[in-house]
C-alpha cells in the first residue's frame, strides 16, 4: 500500500508551509487518492533531524482543520502521525481512522491504550534518542536486531495495552537515530523485522539518507534515489511504503511486487 504524505507543518522538510492551508492540503489528498494511495498519513509537528516539540494546543490547532477538509475530501483512510494521546483522540473524533506513533507509545501512557480503546490500528516505529538529538551520534552494536527486539517489545506493550495483533503496524524508523550505513542495512535486512508477524512500514520518501548516497542532492531532487529505496523495501518485504511522490511511486510498487513475487 502506498501512503501518502500530507504534513501540516510549517517547517517540514520537503513539504513545509504547503499543507498548513486546508484548502490545499485537500487538493492534495485528493490528487493522492487519484493517483492510487491506500491510506494517508497527516501530521503537524515535523520530526526531521534537530526539530524542537511543539505544545499540543498548537498541534492540534494546524492538524484539526486541515484533517477535517482532507476527511470531506476522501474516503481513504487516514493516519494521524503523533506521539500525544490529546492529538490522536480529538484526531480519530475528527475522523481519522489510524494512529501514527514515531514513539511507538513509549513518550505518552495514554497512546496505546487509546488505540485499544477506540480499536484503531497503530504504527508502532523505532527511534534512537529524540528528534532534536537523534542524529548527533548514533550507535549500536547490532542495528538489525536491535531494532527488531525493541518493535518485538513495543508489539507487546500495545497488545498488553489491549491493541489485537492484527492492528500493529512496525516500522524501523528509517532515519531516526540512524546513520546512512544503518538505514542501508536495515532495509537490507527488512525480512528479520517483517518475521515479527506484523505488517512493516517503511518511511524513505526524499530523505537525508538518500540525497548523501546520491552524492548530495536536495529534498527536491531525491525521487530516483527514493524510488530506489521503495523497491527494495518492497522486495525486502514492507507491506506499506509512505511517500510524498504517489503517483510515481505506485509504479515502483507495482514493478517491485511483481518481480519480487515471480
Ligand atoms: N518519517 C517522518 C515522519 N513520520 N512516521 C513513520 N511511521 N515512519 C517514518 O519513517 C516517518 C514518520 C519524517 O518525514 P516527513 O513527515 O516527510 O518530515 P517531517 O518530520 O519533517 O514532517
Amino acid at each position: 500500500m502506498v501512503v501518502g504524505i500530507l504534513n501540516a507543518t510549517p517547517d517540514s522538510f520537503s513539504d513545509g508551509g504547503v499543507h498548513l492551508d486546508p484548502g490545499r492540503a485537500a487538493e492534495t489528498a485528493l490528487a493522492m487518492a487519484a493517483a492510487g494511495a491506500g491510506m494517508l498519513d497527516l501530521g503537524a509537528e515535523s520530526t526531521r533531524p534537530g526539530a524542537a516539540p511543539v505544545p499540543a494546543a498548537e498541534e492540534r490547532r494546524r492538524l484539526l482543520p486541515v484533517l477535517r477538509a482532507v476527511r470531506t475530501a476522501v474516503r481513504l483512510p487516514i493516519s494521524v502521525d503523533t506521539t500525544k494521546a490529546d492529538v490522536a483522540a480529538a484526531a480519530l473524533d475528527a475522523g481519522a481512522d489510524i494512529v501514527n506513533d514515531v514513539s511507538a507509545g513509549r513518550w505518552d501512557a495514554d497512546m496505546l491504550p487509546l488505540c485499544a480503546r477506540e480499536r484503531v490500528p497503530v504504527v508502532l516505529m523505532h527511534m534512537q534518542g529524540t528528534p532534536a538529538t537523534m542524529q548527533r551520534d548514533p550507535r549500536y552494536t547490532d542495528v538489525v536486531t536491535e531494532v527488531r527486539d525493541f518493535l518485538g517489545a513495543r508489539g507487546a506493550a500495545a497488545r498488553a495495552s489491549g491493541v489485537p495483533a492484527d492492528a500493529i503496524v512496525v516500522d524501523p524508523g528509517i532515519g531516526f537515530g540512524k546513520t546512512v550505513a544503518h538505514n542501508c542495512r536495515l532495509l537490507r535486512r527488512l525480512d528479520l523485522l517483517a518475521a515479527l508477524g506484523y505488517p512493516v512500514l517503511v518511511g524513505v520518501s526524499r530523505k537525508g539518507f538518500i540525497g548523501e548516497l546520491a552524492g548530495g542532492r536536495a529534498s527536491g531532487e531525491r525521487l530516483h534515489g527514493t524510488a530506489a529505496a521503495v523497491a527494495l523495501a518492497v522486495a525486502g518485504g514492507a507491506r506499506l511504503v509512505r511517500v510524498h511522490d504517489v503517483a510515481a511511486m505506485r509504479d515502483v510498487v507495482r514493478v517491485a511486487e511483481a518481480v519480487a513475487g515471480a
